[in-house]
């Protein structure tokens, strides 16, 4: 059974997460499902694409698919991992893809809507950077992502409290578009859509091209890539690791012994 539907009128493809027993948690499974969708709305020459969970979820999306992360002494988000893929692929399609948001939106979920080009939320919605609760390194680009979407300040506000912030608070920092009532978002998300199928395909692909490329265009030498890259390792080497990981599966509560 696939974890993601796919509807399209051949100009605009509606990508829907649809596996909310497992709160959309991204697995390689529901990776490869977005993935597929993206690959066929590519090949249909989608003018704009949406990417949403089921109306009326709860949850958007509880982030990277916690019982597929590696065990210790391996990166958990290298360059493979269907997480950065899918990351990847949303930054580099030729069109722009809407975040529909409803609901929670957790971790690499977060990443993955914060990679979209616009967002679109209903107030109930929430937003949270959660590494810290987990125990894991998050890689250099995932936080490039966050820091181009807000400023440092509330980056690290997120990921060091890893305490959601509000639908309301998020269009206030710019970190989102629009909010909109639950009964309307997906009009609006629609309407926003059909706007830009009117507008050149082959400028707005270009300008997102140039965007992606200004937004990641940080200097950082080899010498502070491997420090970082080392740093990052005595992170998933730790028990701490091992722990945030087991707690969540365990239900209770993480102990962090700093080790
Ligand atoms: O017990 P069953 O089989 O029914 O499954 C439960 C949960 O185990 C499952 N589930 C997940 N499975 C894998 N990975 C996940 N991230 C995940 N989240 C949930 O879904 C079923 C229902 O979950 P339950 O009972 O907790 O639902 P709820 O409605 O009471 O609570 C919804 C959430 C989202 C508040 C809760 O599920 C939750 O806190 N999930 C984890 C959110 C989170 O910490 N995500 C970060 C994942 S790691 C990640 O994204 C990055 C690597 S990082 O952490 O670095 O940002």
């Amino acid at each position: 059974m696939s974890l993601t539907r796919i509807d399209t009128d051949g100009r605009l493809t509606v990508i829907t997460m649809t596996n909310a027993p497992k709160r959309n948690a991204l697995s390689e499974e529901m990776i490869e499902g977005i993935l597929a969708a993206l690959k066929q709305a590519e090949a249909d020459k989608a003018r704009c694409v949406i990417l949403r969970a089921e109306p009326g979820t709860k949850v958007w999306s509880a982030g990277h698919d916690i019982s597929e992360l590696p065990k210790t002494h391996r990166d958990p988000l290298g360059w493979s991992d269907p997480l950065r893929v899918v990351i990847r692929a949303i930054e580099e399609f030729p069109a722009p893809i809407i975040a529909l948001i409803e609901g929670g939106v957790w971790g690499g979920g977060c990443e993955m809507a914060l990679a979209c080009d616009m967002l679109v939320a209903t107030p109930d919605s929430t937003f949270a950077i959660t590494p810290a609760k987990l125990g894991i390194p998050y890689n250099i680009t995932g936080l490039l992502t966050f820091m181009n979407a807000v400023t440092l300040h509330i980056v690290k506000e997120m990921a060091f409290t890893a305490q959601p912030i509000s639908a309301e608070r998020a269009l206030a920092l710019g970190m989102i578009n629009h909010v909109q009532a639950a009964d309307e978002i997906t009009r609006f998300c629609v309407d926003m859509a059909r706007g830009i199928e009117q507008l050149a395909p082959l400028a707005i692909a270009v300008m997102k091209e140039e965007l992606r490329v200004l937004a990641s265009a940080h200097s950082i030498t080899p010498r502070m890539f491997e420090r970082v890259q080392g740093m990052r390792r005595t992170v998933y080497d730790s028990t701490d690791y091992e722990e945030g990981v087991k707690a969540f599966q365990e239900r209770r509560p993480p102990v962090f012994l700093g080790e």
